[in-house]
């Protein structure tokens, strides 16, 4: 069974929204278009809190975009962005969310941050997805959305580390950064993931 996994649709991640990837919006209809293809859709949200750490505006003396440690962990200060119950962090009403069995919420916690679908950033806490994904008998996950060099990559990693057969749809995603993403694509392929 093959499932198909769309990350983080939402107004902040879109042109007009507070961490908006160029372009982001053209990929929309594109997901909409996949996703009779699959046996299983299911979608992520980010969804932090107010203060979260990982917002450059909880920093004095950091910048959006600067490196910082977060308790340990190397941040990228972000604008605050996908504040849970704001329009920012709805889906786009584009998005067709019909066959969308399940949405999944990541980055709640205030001290760590949360790229993946599967695990917080230090892999302290599961979302519960791959028992998920297990118990309807996926064995290969597709995966799409924003953005690209961050939480489809990081998604995509913990999904081939789960064992299952991973893919990342190039005409369904887009990047922040994409230098960044070139990078990172190539450490996907290398550890056997495919890029369709
Ligand atoms: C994301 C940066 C911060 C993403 C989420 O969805 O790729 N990127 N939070
Ligand atoms: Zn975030």
């Amino acid at each position: 069974m093959r499932a198909l996994l769309i990350i983080d649709v939402q107004h902040d991640f879109l042109p007009g929204g507070s961490l908006a990837v160029t372009d982001g919006d053209s990929i929309i209809p594109v997901i909409n278009g996949l996703q009779k293809n699959y046996d299983l859709v299911i979608a992520t949200q980010d969804w932090h809190p107010a203060d979260h750490g990982s917002f450059a505006s909880q920093h004095p003396d950091i910048n959006v975009f600067d490196q910082f440690d977060l308790y340990g962990l190397e941040q990228v200060a972000w604008p605050d962005h996908c504040i849970q119950n704001t329009e920012g962090a709805d889906l786009s009403p584009l998005l067709n969310t019909q066959l969308v069995e399940a949405i999944f919420r990541k980055g709640t916690s205030k001290e760590i941050d949360s790229y993946s679908a599967f695990f917080d950033n230090g892999k302290k806490k599961s979302t519960g997805l791959t028992g998920y994904l297990r118990e309807r008998d996926i064995t290969e996950l597709h995966l799409c959305g924003l953005a690209a060099d961050y939480c489809v990559y990081f998604s995509a990693l913990d999904s081939l580390e789960a064992g299952f057969q991973t893919a990342i749809i190039s005409k369904a995603t887009k990047a922040i950064d994409k230098t960044i993403y070139m990078d990172k694509k190539e450490h996907f392929l290398q550890l056997g993931g495919k890029i369709l």
